[in-house]
Parts: C-alpha cells; sequence; structure tokens
C-alpha cells in the first residue's frame, strides 16, 4: 500500500481517459474482499457541484437522487439534461483497509465496469485508464503507473477521437430526429446511449457495476468456465474446464479432482502452479449423459489448493445449418440443437433503461418470463445495446430461452486503429470467457447491420474508397473478433454479421452483394407503406432475425411523464418523443388501410384512440408476418422458403415513447405481445387468402404426429366443417347475406383428444366488465353484437390478462388477470377500461 495513507486509502475516479483487464471471480479461501459499493463522492469539473453518489451507478442517477435534476425521462428532460454528458465528473471515496488485509501478499483494485473514459487515482497517483464501458478492470494496488490524466466527457471524447481520425468514419451523427450525439463509433459504449430510433440521448459516464478491493496470499482466480462438447463418433461427451490462477506463492503442485457426482464421472488431474498467472484446460469424460435432459449437473472442483467450486453445468450441442435445400437454390440456414432442427420464436432485446444501475433483476426477470409466456424460445440481444449481466444469462439458461448474441458494434462502420483494436480485443475475450459457460447463449454475432451498411452504401462511400472501409470491416469482425472467438469457444456457431448471407458472404470476401438475399442466411426487412395484410409481400426469407412495425404506448404509461397539453398527436411532446422520421404518419397510414382513423369530437378521447388504433395496426401486422414465416417453415415457393426462425423487432423498451416493442417501458403488454402468445402457440392455425381460397394452414413445433381438424365459423356461428381449403365466395355464400365488410370468421384446430388451439376470429362484440377474485381476478365480458379488437387495459396496475381480444357475437367471455403486486378488485375494477373497434368508429 501506498505509505501516505497508513490504512487509510483514498481513491478518486476523473471520468475523462486507458487499467486492465481480467473476467469471473471465485473466491478462494485466505482470500478477503472489501466491498467499495455504497456513497462516494461526486463533482463536476469545476467544482461548483459537489454531492453524494451511489456505486454503481451514474451522474444521472446521482443528479436525479439528490435532488438536482427531474426525472430524466419526463417531457423534454432528455434534451434538457443534455449537459451532464458534456461535462466531466469525478467520483471520490476512502475507505479503511483493515490490517490483516493489508498484509496479503496482493491487493487488487476491481472494476466490474467503468462508463467510460477516465483516469483512476489512488492517494493522488494515477493508477490506470480506461475507455471501454464492457471491460473489467483490475489493478494491482501496491503498483503505481504513472498516467497522465484526461478527464473527457463521452460525448467530446467520441468527438475528439473522430477529429483526430485520417479519414471519415461514418455516420458522423445520428439523424437530427434523433435528437442525439455523433460519433458513438469511436466509443467502446453502449451505442444507443447517444440516441437511437426508440431511444433518448443520455451518454451516461460512472462507475456503472461494482468496485471492491480483493487481497490473497496464495492464488486468485481469474476465469473459470465449462464447455461441454459432444463427439460424435464415439457418440460421447466430455466436459472441457477452464481454469485460469493467477499465483503469487512458490511453485505448487497438487492434484485437482473434477467430479460430476449425478453423472458417476471422476477424474484427477496432476497441477503444477507457476508464480504468474497460468491458464490451463482439463478435460473430463463423461460416463452417460441423457440426451434428452435439458437440466443443470453439479460439477464439483477440489483442489489441494485454497480454492474449492461447485457449479452447474448443461449438456447440449448447438450447429449453425448452412447446406443445400431442394429444390431451392441457395443455403439452409437454422440451428440444431442437440440433434433436431428447432424454428426460433422470439424478439430483439435492447437496453432496458438508459441508465444500467436502474436496472432490477425483477424487472429482468418479468421481462424474459413474458418472452416465454409469449411461446418464445429464443431472443436476440441486439448489438448497440450492452451485453446483459449475468442474472439474465442464467435466467435464459433457466428458463430454457435461446440467447443470439450480437457484440455492441450497429448501424455504424468503425475505426481500427491499434488502440481501439486492443480495447475490442479485450472486451470480445472477456464476454466470450464470462458467458461460454450458458448452456443459453447458442450464436456469436459480430455486429447488426454493418455488413449491409457496407453492401448498400448506406453512408454514400465514394467507390475509390469502399476497399478502405472494407478492409476496416474484415480487420474488426473477421481477423480480430471472429479469431479471438475461435480461439476462446469452438462450441458454437459465430456469424459475423446480422442480416448477412453466412457463407455466401464468406466467399464473397465478407461483404455480400446483398446480404438481404432470401435464399442465404438472415435477413431484415421492414416496409412501412405497403398493406401488412398482404402476406406476398414479405420475403421468403431462411430467418426472420428483425422485422416490425411501430405503436405507441398505452395512456397510462405516457401519462406518468407528460401533462395534459401533451396529450396530442400532433403536438410537440408526441414529435419530440417519435425517433423514427415519419413513425407517426407511418402508424396512422398503415392502420388507416383497415380501420376507421379515430374522430371523436373530444381531443382526449381521440388521443387514447389513436394510441390504441397503432397497437391494433402493429399487432395485426407483426401477426400476419410472423404467421407468413411459420407456415414457410415447410414450404419452398419459388425456390424460396424452408423458414427457420421470427425474431420480430423488438422486444421491450428503453423509455415511454412509440416503438416496435411489444412490452412497454415498466412491463407493461402491449396488445403485440398477447397476440404473439398466440402466433407463437405451438401448434397453431394460419388462416389466409390465396387467390380466390380462404385457407386455413396448421402449423405445429412439436415432434409427434397430430391429427387435427380445423373448425370454422362464419358469423351465425355455423359450423362450415374440417376443410382446410375453402372458396371465400362459397363461405361468404354459406352464411347468409354475409359480405367481405360485414363478416366475422373464427376458426381453431382441435387434435383427435378434443385440445384445442387458440380460436381465432377475424370480428368480435360490445362488452360490460366486472372484475372481482382473491388470487388473480377474472373479468367477464358480455357482448350482443359484434366487437372487434377488444382491448383491456389495467391502467396502472402492474399485471397481465390471460387473453384477451376477441369475443363470439352474443356470447360472454371470462378473462384472468395476474397482479404482479398487491391490488384489490376494486382498484382493479376502478382502473379497467375497454376499447373496441367499435367505440373508434
Ligand atoms: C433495425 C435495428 C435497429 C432499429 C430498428 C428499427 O434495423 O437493428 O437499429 O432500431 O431497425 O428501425
Amino acid at each position: 500500500m501506498p505509505p501516505t495513507c497508513s490504512g487509510l486509502l483514498c481513491l478518486s475516479l476523473l471520468l475523462g481517459k486507458s487499467l486492465l483487464v481480467s473476467s469471473v471471480q471465485v473466491v478462494t479461501s485466505g482470500q478477503q474482499n472489501i466491498s467499495l459499493n455504497g456513497k462516494w463522492t461526486l463533482e463536476n469539473s469545476n467544482g461548483t457541484l459537489s454531492l453524494p453518489a451511489e456505486v454503481p451507478g451514474c451522474v444521472h442517477t446521482a443528479l436525479l437522487k439528490q435532488g438536482y435534476i427531474q426525472d430524466p425521462y419526463y417531457r423534454f428532460n432528455d434534451v434538457a439534461y443534455g449537459w451532464i454528458a458534456l461535462d466531466n465528473w469525478t467520483y471520490t471515496t476512502t475507505f479503511t483497509v483493515p490490517s490483516d488485509m493489508r498484509a496479503k501478499q496482493r491487493v487488487m483494485l476491481v472494476f466490474e465496469g467503468i462508463d467510460t473514459i477516465s483516469t483512476v487515482s489512488l492517494n493522488g497517483a494515477a493508477v490506470g485508464r480506461t475507455d471501454n464501458m464492457f471491460l473489467q478492470y483490475v489493478r494491482w494496488v501496491n503498483s503505481h503507473d504513472p498516467h497522465e490524466a484526461v478527464h473527457t466527457s463521452p460525448v467530446r471524447y467520441a468527438a475528439q477521437r473522430s477529429e483526430a481520425h485520417s479519414y471519415r468514419v461514418p455516420p458522423d451523427c445520428p439523424p437530427e430526429v434523433q435528437q442525439g450525439q455523433c460519433h458513438v463509433n469511436y466509443i467502446r459504449k453502449e451505442q444507443s446511449s447517444f440516441s437511437w430510433d426508440w431511444g433518448p440521448s443520455f451518454p451516461t459516464a460512472g462507475l456503472w457495476k461494482g468496485v471492491r478491493l480483493e487481497a490473497y496470499d496464495v492464488l486468485r482466480v481469474f476465469h473459470l468456465a465449462t464447455v461441454p462438447v459432444y463427439n460424435q463418433t464415439s457418440s460421447g461427451w466430455s466436459l472441457q474446464v477452464e481454469l485460469q490462477v493467477e499465483v503469487v506463492a512458490e511453485v505448487t503442485r497438487g492434484q485437482l479432482t473434477l467430479s460430476l457426482p449425478g453423472l458417476d464421472t471422476q477424474q484427477t488431474f496432476p497441477v503444477q502452479l507457476l508464480p504468474g498467472r497460468t491458464r490451463n484446460t482439463y478435460t473430463l469424460h463423461v460416463n452417460t449423459v441423457r440426451q434428452s435432459e435439458h437440466r443443470g449437473n453439479t460439477l464439483h472442483i477440489n483442489t489441494a489448493f485454497p480454492f474449492f467450486v461447485r457449479l452447474q453445468v448443461y449438456f447440449r450441442t448447438v450447429e449453425l445449418v448452412q447446406e443445400p435445400v431442394p429444390g431451392s437454390p441457395g443455403l439452409s440456414f437454422y440451428f440444431r440443437v442437440n440433434g433436431k432442427a428447432v424454428f426460433m420464436k422470439g424478439s430483439n432485446w435492447i437496453p432496458t433503461h438508459s441508465f444500467q444501475d436502474l436496472v432490477s433483476p425483477a424487472g429482468v426477470r418479468s421481462l424474459l418470463e413474458s418472452a416465454v409466456a409469449a411461446n418464445m424460445n429464443a431472443l436476440r440481444v441486439w448489438g448497440g445495446g450492452v451485453y446483459q449481466q449475468d442474472l439474465f444469462y442464467s435466467l435464459c439458461d433457466e428458463l430454457g430461452v435461446m440467447v443470439w448474441q450480437d457484440f455492441m458494434f450497429a448501424c455504424a462502420l468503425y475505426p481500427t486503429e491499434e488502440d481501439f483494436m486492443d480495447s475490442v480485443r479485450e472486451e470480445v475475450r472477456q464476454q466470450v470467457r464470462r458467458l461460454k459457460s450458458h448452456p443459453s447463449v447458442v450464436l456469436w454475432s459480430g455486429n447488426n447491420e454493418n455488413e449491409v451498411a457496407l453492401a448498400t452504401n448506406w453512408f454514400g462511400i465514394p467507390g475509390p474508397e469502399r476497399p478502405l472501409y472494407v478492409k476496416d470491416y474484415v480487420k474488426l469482425y473477421v481477423d480480430n473478433i471472429r479469431a479471438l472467438v475461435l480461439e476462446e469457444d469452438q462450441s458454437r456457431p459465430f456469424l459475423a454479421s446480422s442480416p448477412t448471407n453466412g457463407l455466401a458472404s464468406e466467399r464473397q470476401g465478407w461483404v455480400a452483394d446483398d446480404p438481404y438475399d432470401p435464399r442465404y442466411g438472415d435477413t431484415h426487412y421492414y416496409s412501412y407503406s405497403r398493406d401488412c395484410w398482404d402476406w406476398s409481400a414479405f420475403p421468403r426469407t431462411r430467418f426472420a432475425s428483425e422485422y416490425g412495425f411501430q405503436s405507441w404506448p398505452s395512456f397510462s404509461t405516457l401519462q406518468k411523464v407528460s401533462v395534459p397539453e401533451d396529450w396530442s398527436w400532433d403536438g410537440p411532446f408526441s414529435s419530440h418523443r417519435q425517433h423514427h422520421a415519419e413513425g407517426n404518419r407511418q402508424m396512422l397510414e398503415q392502420a388507416g388501410l383497415h380501420y376507421h382513423l379515430p374522430n371523436a369530437t373530444d381531443p382526449l378521447r381521440r388521443y387514447k384512440h389513436t394510441l390504441y388504433i397503432t397497437q391494433v395496426m402493429q399487432a395485426q401486422c407483426v401477426k400476419a408476418q410472423t404467421e407468413f414465416y411459420r407456415r414457410s417453415r415447410s414450404e419452398v415457393v419459388g425456390g424460396k422458403g424452408h423458414t427457420m426462425g421470427a425474431l420480430y423487432w423488438q422486444l421491450n423498451d428503453i423509455w415511454q415513447a412509440p416503438s416496435w416493442s411489444s412490452i412497454e417501458f415498466g412491463g407493461k403488454w402491449k396488445m403485440l405481445h398477447y397476440f404473439a402468445q398466440r402466433f407463437f402457440a405451438p401448434v397453431l392455425p394460419v388462416g389466409f387468402e390465396d387467390g380466390v381460397s380462404m385457407v386455413i394452414y396448421a402449423v405445429s413445433d412439436l415432434s409427434v404426429d397430430l391429427n387435427l381438424t380445423a373448425q370454422v365459423w362464419p358469423v351465425n356461428n355455423q359450423t362450415v366443417g374440417g376443410e382446410l381449403l375453402l372458396p371465400v365466395d362459397a363461405l361468404l355464400k354459406g352464411c347468409g347475406n354475409c359480405t367481405r365488410r360485414s363478416c366475422l370468421l373464427a376458426f381453431h384446430l382441435e387434435d383427435n383428444h378434443g385440445n384445442q388451439g387458440p380460436t381465432f376470429l377475424l370480428f368480435p362484440p360490445q362488452t360490460e366488465v366486472r372484475g372481482d377474485g382473491e388470487r388473480g381476478y377474472t373479468v367477464t365480458l358480455r357482448s350482443t353484437s359484434v366487437a372487434p379488437f377488444v382491448w383491456l387495459d389495467a391502467g396502472d396496475v402492474p399485471g397481465r390478462f390471460g387473453s384477451n381480444g376477441f369475443l363470439m357475437a352474443s356470447r360472454s367471455q371470462e378473462v384472468g388477470f395476474v397482479p404482479w403486486g398487491p391490488t384489490s378488485a376494486e382498484e382493479l375494477g376502478r382502473a379497467l377500461t375497454v376499447t373496441s373497434l367499435r367505440d373508434v368508429y
């Protein structure tokens, strides 16, 4: 320890420029830890602001908690608080180190995450600099490295880097409608924190993860990972156990025993640990693994050294299959898990909050449980946000959610100078080591949309300059990121980008002429102007990893961050929150193709109806597109098809604003999420018109044969039979004076045990609502006439309905409501509102 403090360490972190590294931490006996989380002091550059600040945390939340600013999400505050990210800030704390800790051979200062550009000093002497929010930084504190302290705000730092760069690396700035900051591609920080087309600009700074001191005498475990390997030839499993330790004692010999008691497996290895850092991989041959079981097995690691580990390991294989498809030019693109082809059903995950320290474990769990409740089996962690916290991946392991993991690069070109590349390399190493033990992670993917940005020249790069950018692209994602991933983890596939043509992109030098080619790889497809009910417009892709439509969140969600004068579709608040150019107009135009647009004379009523109609449009559009992808699984039409994935854009929101999400900020389900629960159901009837026919197409994800009957009702409730192909004219005639405009069509599938799939009605009735019940509530809906898109909204009461939406004519229906916290029947009854298309007409 530096003598100046004699038992008292003073540490200040100056946010403003680059400590080194490490990964998983296992506490060993004889190791002592002191948490430095809690209250620190935060000061701005000229000392006019000095306040207590919570660690983990960031400047914005510290200012908020101390009352210096209001809710940053309130009204126009994102713009009003732009000054915060332009200043430099210093975090300071003092702490005492007990004498027994000081007596240890080594004391380390561990920052789980620093956001982003900072110099860390201890007792006035700089001990390191940081430049990447995705790194854990570890520093011995009994040595000094003199570093110059450069204190820069993330925004100013990004601008300086761009200025200093010898050529332009576009885009310079986000579109004006996003009201964001420029040059985010120069800083290894959450890319969407400088603004996105669904999110505000809050370039945060701070100690966003925990800080601690660790002291030890003999060794510290830096990294521990387990990777199961399946040998095709012997049909046997082995488990690779990677262990990286730092040894401070003399040469240590001993034994290490790996055992999986549940699988009658045990092996002992001789070990010699030399001073310094060593990394070894031990291969444990596993006796038996019952293939079909997706459950954890406990691995015990016993050693003669002072540490002992117990952890869960899982056995599964994953392959990304790209091979010729009969009757279709191109290559397949699908995931095979434990030897079985899997259709991925799910969505894309974006950061759940602008201030990561405000992301609660309960919030993460609620979102993941909502995904599973909607029959999703996969999520893509999108590359413009953050690598998620450990809890996210553990929950995905537990809930059976497959994770497509992007590296954090999105919608931009990136610099490749050496210090940037060093930082990226360390980021990739740390993140892959941290996450590779999670069976939920099934794919590493280099970036979001950067191949297509180059291929289709988003940034207007003149022809002669293109090779320079292609070279940078290959250097970053192929020569470095891919090479490192292959070195660190061969147990799962790697893709350079999304969308990509996969192997076909590789053959074209990693940038395909058309990365959207539906015959190869994955695609992203957005079209807001074409009628989304027309399925023939959708690309029959191998894998739809992004597609979607915007909607507005519910009134109760918006109400928390707005005032009555904001509640108008054409007002400044509505344009301020809309970060996608022309988004509000596009939503109404798409809705107008099938629904009457709200025209109530009462402005508030009209505003609420408009929010509702955007949700109706979004739910129905994403349903139409997803159903098309699901039925394209077994079809090859015109050489295209064999679709094996549908991940719509996007699952969640970062704030209260219009976006493509199916879940609002705060966790409330939009209409789309209820629809997703149905359109992702394991057995799904898809009804669509094909020429003169109405087709009911049965989709099943189950691996057993089903004997299914389609039941179809016209509006007068007569069963018109189990036919699968119905001429539309005959169908309309069969129910009296039906026309396309007056008819309701309902259908469901039923297996030979009488189990019914969801009933889909295109049009249903007027409603009357009552709430009662103790553990959960039942809302009774009654109607005497057809009411389409019946929508129940519980306002601010947290929870979700069991099902909702569609009633048969002259029927009553009970809908369960599961509250997510204490709520009385009266409270729910008061909060409930019901809207249907009839209210809008
Ligand atoms: C995509 C995504 C995001 C974006 C979304 C909606 O392509 O990768 O960048 O938010 O479209 O525009």
